[in-house]
C-alpha cells in the first residue's frame, strides 16, 4: 500500500532467522508538525491494520520527526466546526480508535512535541520510548476545548491525578525526564539514539513467540479494565492456554538444553 502522509515498511530489526519483522510507521506531515487530520488518521489506521494482519510482522512502531511526534489534531480543520458538525459527524472518533483493535504490540518512539492528540496517540500505544527532546502536553485548554481522545482518562492512569490535572489545566509541557519519573514513558534516550533504541526493543519483541507476546499485551490491558481477581483469573487462563502452543515446548526445551529458542510463532 502507498501512503501520502506517512511511510510504512516492514523492517527486519533482528538478525535471528525466525524473528518477525517490525511494522515501522513514520508520520510525515512535516510542515504542520505532524498535526493529525482525517486523511492522516485514515492512513495510520490502514497501516496499523495491514501490519496487524501480516503474519510476518511481530510488532509495530509509530514515530514522527525529530521536531514532532505529532503536535495534536489539526487546529485549522477544527476551527470552523460547529457543535452540530462535531456531534452529528462523531468528529474524528471513527479513525482515532483503530489502534485499539491492534493485537500486536505498538511502540511509540517520541522525539519533540507530543501534544494534545499527539500525546493521546502516544498513550494509545503500548509503551513510549522518548528522546530527551520529547515534550508531552495536553494544551487543548488554550484553544477553549479539552482533550478529546483520552487525555483526561489515560493521562491520570499513567501519571496520577496531580500531574494530569496540572497538564490539562495549565497547558504546561512535561519534558522527557519528568515523563519518565511520572511513569508516562518507559525509557528516555538521547535524541540520536531514539530510533536505534526503539528498533532494539522491537527486535526483542519480534524474536519472541508472537502468541505469547499477544497474550501478554492482552493481559496487561485487562489490568485497566477488570477488578484484580477477574484480571488474575484472565491471566491464569491465558497462561494455561499458552501450554497449547508449540513455542512453549520450544522455549522451555531451549532453556533446558542451553540453546537459543527457534520460535515458530505457533
Ligand atoms: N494543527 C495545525 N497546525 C499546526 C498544529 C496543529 N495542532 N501544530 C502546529 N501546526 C503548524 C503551525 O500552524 C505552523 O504552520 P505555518 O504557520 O508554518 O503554516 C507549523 O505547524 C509550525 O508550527 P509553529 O510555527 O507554531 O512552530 P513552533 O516551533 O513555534 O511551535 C508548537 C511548535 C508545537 C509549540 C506549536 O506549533 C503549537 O503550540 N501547536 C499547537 C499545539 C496544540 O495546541 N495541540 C493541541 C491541538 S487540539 C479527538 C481526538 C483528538 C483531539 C480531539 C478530539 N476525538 C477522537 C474526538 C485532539 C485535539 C487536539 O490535539
Amino acid at each position: 500500500m502507498s501512503y501520502e502522509l506517512l511511510t510504512a515498511e516492514a523492517r527486519r530489526v533482528s538478525a535471528a532467522p525466525e524473528a518477525l519483522a517490525c511494522g515501522w510507521i513514520t508520520l510525515n506531515r512535516p510542515k504542520q508538525l505532524n498535526a493529525l487530520n482525517d486523511a492522516l488518521m485514515d492512513e495510520l489506521g490502514a497501516a496499523l491494520l495491514a501490519f496487524d494482519a501480516d503474519d510476518g510482522v511481530g510488532c509495530i512502531v509509530i514515530t514522527g520527526s525529530e521536531k514532532a511526534f505529532a503536535a495534536g489534531a489539526d487546529i485549522a480543520v477544527m476551527a470552523p466546526k460547529t457543535f452540530m458538525d462535531v456531534y452529528k459527524g462523531d468528529f474524528i472518533t471513527r479513525n482515532w480508535e483503530t489502534i485499539k483493535r491492534v493485537r500486536k504490540p505498538v511502540i511509540a518512539a517520541v522525539s519533540g512535541y507530543a501534544l494534545g492528540g499527539g500525546c493521546e496517540l502516544a498513550m494509545m500505544c503500548d509503551f513510549i520510548i522518548a528522546a530527551d527532546s520529547a515534550k508531552f502536553g495536553q494544551p487543548e485548554i488554550k484553544l477553549g476545548i479539552i482533550p478529546g481522545a483520552g487525555g483526561t482518562q489515560r493521562l491520570p492512569r499513567a501519571v496520577g491525578k496531580a500531574k494530569a490535572m496540572d497538564l490539562a489545566l495549565t497547558a504546561r509541557m512535561m519534558d522527557a525526564a519528568e515523563a519518565e519519573r511520572a511513569g508516562l514513558v518507559s525509557r528516555v534516550v538521547t535524541a540520536d539514539k531514539l530510533l536505534d533504541e526503539t528498533a532494539a526493543a522491537a527486535a526483542a519483541i519480534c524474536e519472541f513467540s508472537l502468541p505469547s507476546v499477544m497474550a501478554a499485551k492482552e493481559c496487561v490491558n485487562r489490568a485497566y479494565e477488570l477488578p484484580l481477581n477477574e484480571g488474575l483469573l484472565f491471566e491464569r487462563r491465558m497462561f494455561h492456554a499458552l501450554f497449547a502452543s508449540a513455542d512453549q515446548k520450544e522455549g522451555m526445551d531451549a532453556f533446558l538444553n542451553k540453546r537459543k529458542p527457534a520460535f515458530k510463532h505457533s
